[in-house]
């Protein structure tokens, strides 16, 4: 566990590494992507620093009722302003986008939807699932689901980008088994497709 900086953003890896699923996480300062990380990680709440540069984990977790497990390398990546250019670097290859929001941060939801269309808009990232967190809806005054969906304009990202909403509270981890179940559905349904597309030519 550390909070990491390179200087070696473009050379990442294209390939993900033996067959983890490569997942960024991603979302404005603050939202809570390192509790995420850490969570799944340790399985407990982690006291989190503001993240300079990223955090990376491999984790294995059991997913879609399957007895194996299924490794995910989690690339939790800083949300200040100064630090979103990079996020392209590491979304580059990635098998899925988890995308945390602040569900009490209504001032700067805008600001989260922007960046969130942003980085979904990007050729490279076409057709990559988005698993969208409704973090902290232990908070009393938190956004429902159905009013993050329309501030985010959920609906209106491109057709071919598959998303999941799922409400969370990371801190005590509720939530983020389904959503990584439901990340996973998407980024298998999508590997089937393409291979699907790949014999007919
Ligand atoms: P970031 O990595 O997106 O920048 P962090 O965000 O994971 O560092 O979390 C920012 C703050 O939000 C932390 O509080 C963290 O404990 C809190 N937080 C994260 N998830 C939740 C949640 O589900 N509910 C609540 N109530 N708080 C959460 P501090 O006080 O350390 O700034
Ligand atoms: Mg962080």
């Amino acid at each position: 566990m550390g909070n990491r900086q390179s200087d070696h953003h473009s050379l990442l890896p294209c390939l993900p590494s033996f067959q983890a699923l490569h997942i960024v996480i991603l979302g404005l300062d603050c939202a809570g992507k390192t509790t995420v990380l850490y969570r799944l990680r340790f399985n407990e709440f982690v006291n989190t620093v503001p993240t300079k540069g990223f955090n990376s984990e491999k984790i294995r977790v059991s997913v879609g009722g399957r007895r194996r497990t299924t490794s995910f390398h989690f690339w939790d990546v800083g949300g200040q302003e100064k630090l979103r250019p990079l996020w392209r670097s590491y979304t580059r290859c990635a098998d899925g986008i988890v995308f945390v929001v602040d569900s009490v941060d209504g001032e700067r939801i805008e600001e989260a939807k922007t960046e969130l269309h942003k980085i979904t808009r990007l050729a490279e990232n076409h057709g990559v699932p988005v698993l969208v967190v409704a973090n902290k809806q232990d908070l009393r005054d938190s956004l429902s689901l159905a009013e993050m969906a329309a501030m985010l304009a959920l609906h209106e990202l491109s057709a071919g980008t598959p998303w999941h909403l799922q409400p969370a509270c990371a801190i005590i981890g509720e939530g983020l088994q389904e959503g990584l179940e439901k990340l996973h559905a998407m980024i298998r349904k999508r590997r089937k497709l393409q291979r699907q597309q790949r014999k007919k030519r």
